[in-house]
């Protein structure tokens, strides 16, 4: 049975932070039913229409800032808090929820809504209220400035450290994410073959259910801090 003393992972995605009033991507009335991905979601609809993407990354950038974390985030940085750096706590989330609830070191995998990334240079600041297409570098002055996100065909962040943590974890938990969306839809099975337990925590059973010994459905506020019980009972 785990318990603190193990090396746990945990991933999660969009589905964690529904309940602190963020939109999901793929659920009924999520991001992707509203606007094409191709057109928001990647450098070449950038590149066709940046004033449009700023646009779309301005107003999730507002949402946020109006968004409180949930008691799911609070319970993971509970668990943080009793496990140290046993726990990696992997997120597909651009927002800074699990920050705001106490978590420290999360893994970002998927960027940050809150910062800014120069295409030319690579130079990374805190991004402005609203950014405008040709935004210019701090550092270079290039007008490269673009959300520090992850759009699709453009690799995520850290993957070797995720890479590390996987592999040498006892349990792997994704908790709020549709496992649509690969290299994250790839994790539990890559856990999985090399020992460790998997366990999926989700309104409803993912696109890569099978790939986990162990399930609970609901609302991640509920199961989220459920599951952390139990685990700081052992
Ligand atoms: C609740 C709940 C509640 C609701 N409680 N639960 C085959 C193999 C490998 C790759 C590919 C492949 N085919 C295509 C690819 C490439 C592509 C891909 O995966 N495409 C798929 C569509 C097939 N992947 C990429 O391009 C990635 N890069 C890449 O692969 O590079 C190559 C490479 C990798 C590694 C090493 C070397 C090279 C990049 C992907 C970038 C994704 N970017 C986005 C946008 C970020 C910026 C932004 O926010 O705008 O990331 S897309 C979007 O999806 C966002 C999310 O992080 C990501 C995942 O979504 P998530 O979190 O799962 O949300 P949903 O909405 O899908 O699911 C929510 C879940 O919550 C549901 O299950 C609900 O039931 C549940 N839920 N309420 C608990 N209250």
């Amino acid at each position: 049975m785990i318990s603190t003393r193990d090396r746990i992972v945990v991933l999660t995605g969009a589905g964690v932070s529904a309940e602190s009033g963020l939109g999901t991507f793929r659920d009924k009335d999520g991001l992707w039913t509203k606007y094409d991905l191709n057109e928001v979601a990647t450098p070449e609809g950038y590149a066709r229409n940046p004033a449009f993407v700023q646009g779309f990354y301005n107003a999730r950038r507002a949402n946020l800032r109006d968004a409180a974390h949930n008691a799911a985030h609070a319970a993971l940085a509970e668990l943080q808090g009793a496990m140290g750096d046993r726990l990696t706590l992997v997120t597909q989330n651009v927002d800074d929820l699990h920050e705001q609830a106490g978590s420290r070191d999360v893994i970002h995998m998927h960027g940050q809504l809150m910062r800014a990334l120069c295409g030319g240079c690579g130079h990374r600041w805190d991004a402005p209220e609203d950014m405008q297409p040709h935004h210019p570098c701090p550092s270079c002055a290039a007008p490269a400035g673009r959300p520090d996100v992850v759009w699709f065909g453009e690799i995520p962040y850290h993957m070797d450290q995720i890479t590390d943590a996987i592999t040498g974890c006892d349990l792997f938990v994704a908790i709020g994410t549709s496992g649509n969306v690969y290299p994250a839809a790839g994790f539990a099975a890559m856990a999985r073959d090399i020992g460790a337990v998997t366990l999926e925590l989700n309104l409803e059973p993912s696109d890569v259910a099978t790939d986990f010994v162990a399930s609970r459905y609901g609302p991640a506020s509920e199961i989220v801090p459920a599951w952390v019980a139990e685990v700081l009972a052992r």
